[in-house]
């Protein structure tokens, strides 16, 4: 959805904020996490941003529901929170410490940090890098050059990592061929952090040199913009990768800052996230078929990697079956699941007991009480996810589709 733009009145009074006019009922699609009821609330509509109406309302209308210009430096940029205006507010909010005063003053700028898409949660953070930027209203219009890059509601949020020319990373680090147990385990912890730090993640998928990461459909989270979620799955994942490196390669040293390529996909139906993933999966299949049959030819063969392509030329699955079987005694389905299927990340509830000290008002000493809290943490499986079977196993990963 593209959001008006806040229509800001320069050259307005700093202070004599006109009461905001009665308005239209909060619509039922608006999302309260977004700041949207709070801001109808405060007589601010324009601050939610999203009914069309309000971007149609004229000029003097905008300005008798908001007259915020950069100088009144109220947070919400109106009148009726009743907290005044003027150089007062100007001193206290240039304070580096929150006052009451500016505490009072939250619930209004939380609004407007939720408009401008900060965390609404953060109002300390907000206020102090708002503060010294509002006395350079000129340069402000630049905000303007940003575009909107809010995904689509009502979609899944897939966000693809692939690394960067790893053909050559691999080979730099000395991967055993075709499949590294190292640097698959390392990818799949990476993924593993990405799932506990980041939120609303309900599966991840991965095999070589990627990782594919699911946001529920429903997500709010960054108020689902596309770069935001992006850039942190990318770089929770590289820093987790180069963090953990040790944990899998040992004294084997990191030659080089791996990277690794984001790209956001939206699928607005269960069947197309389901056949996104099918696609990542018989991709893995295709690939370790082809691979395992190709190194077969040149490591027990004696092919040289020119030869074993040559013989691989034109040969359909079977044939690939075939020649491991026939020449090889290798059975592919006996493989290991983790080459064959890759690696599916999902949240799996347990309940944890713990003892903790409780002290009741009758009783003098204190007593272990046992607890039991139910939690989620994150499983790996090596499976096929194309099938019903999966999903019919875990039917907390589909939304609804209403
Ligand atoms: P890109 O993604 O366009 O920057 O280029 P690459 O080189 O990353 O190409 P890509 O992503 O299509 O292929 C993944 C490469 O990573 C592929 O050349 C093989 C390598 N690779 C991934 N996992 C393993 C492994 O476990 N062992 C070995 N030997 N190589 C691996
Ligand atoms: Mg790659
Ligand atoms: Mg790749």
């Amino acid at each position: 959805m593209v959001r008006p733009q806040r229509q800001h009145q320069p050259g307005l009074p700093v202070s004599g904020h006109a009461a905001p006019q009665a308005l239209p009922a909060i619509p039922e699609h608006h999302d309260a996490a977004a700041g949207c009821a709070a801001a109808h609330e405060h007589g601010c509509p324009e601050l939610c941003g999203h009914e069309p109406q309000y971007a149609a309302l004229g000029a003097a209308r905008q300005a008798a529901l908001n007259p915020c210009d950069a100088r009144t430096r109220h947070g919400c940029g109106h009148g009726p929170c009743g907290r005044g205006s003027g150089p007062r507010r100007e001193l206290m909010l240039a304070g580096p410490r929150l006052t009451p005063f500016r505490r009072a003053f939250g619930s209004c700028l939380a609004n407007r940090a939720a408009h401008r898409g900060g965390r609404a949660s953060s109002v300390r953070g907000f206020l102090a890098s708002r503060a010294p930027a509002m006395a350079k209203s000129k340069f402000e219009y630049v905000r303007s050059f940003e575009t909107d890059d809010t995904c689509l509601r009502n979609c899944y949020i897939v966000v693809r990592l692939d690394g960067r020319n790893f053909h050559k990373f691999a080979e730099q680090h000395q991967f055993t061929k075709p499949n590294d147990e190292r640097a698959l385990g390392l990818m799949t912890r990476s993924a593993h952090s990405v799932m506990e730090e980041l939120e609303d993640i309900v599966i991840a998928y991965g095999q070589s040199d990627e990782y594919s990461f699911v946001f529920k459909r429903s997500s709010h989270w960054f108020k689902r913009r596309a770069s935001k979620l992006m850039t942190h799955v990318a770089s929770q994942f590289s820093s987790s990768y180069v963090f953990y490196w040790k944990d899998y390669f040992g004294d084997q040293e990191l030659k080089y800052p791996p990277g690794f390529d984001g790209r956001v996909v939206l699928y607005p139906s269960n069947q197309n996230l389901r056949d996104y993933l099918s696609w990542r999966q018989a991709d893995c299949h295709i690939n370790n078929l082809y691979n395992t049959v190709f190194w077969t030819l040149v490591q027990k063969g004696g092919l040289t990697t020119s030869q074993a392509e040559e013989r691989l030329r034109g040969t359909l699955a079977a044939d690939k079956n075939e020649i491991l079987f026939a020449e090889f005694n290798i059975n592919y389905n006996n493989e290991p699941l983790l080459h064959r299927k890759g690696t599916a990340l999902v949240w799996k509830k347990f309940n944890e007991t713990v003892t903790k000290p409780v002290k009741r008002a009758s009783e003098e000493q204190e007593k272990e009480v046992v607890v039991t809290r139910s939690r989620s943490r994150v499983v790996a499986l090596h499976c096929d996810i194309i099938g019903d079977q999966f999903w019919q196993e875990h039917p907390e990963i589909l939304e609804g589709e209403s």
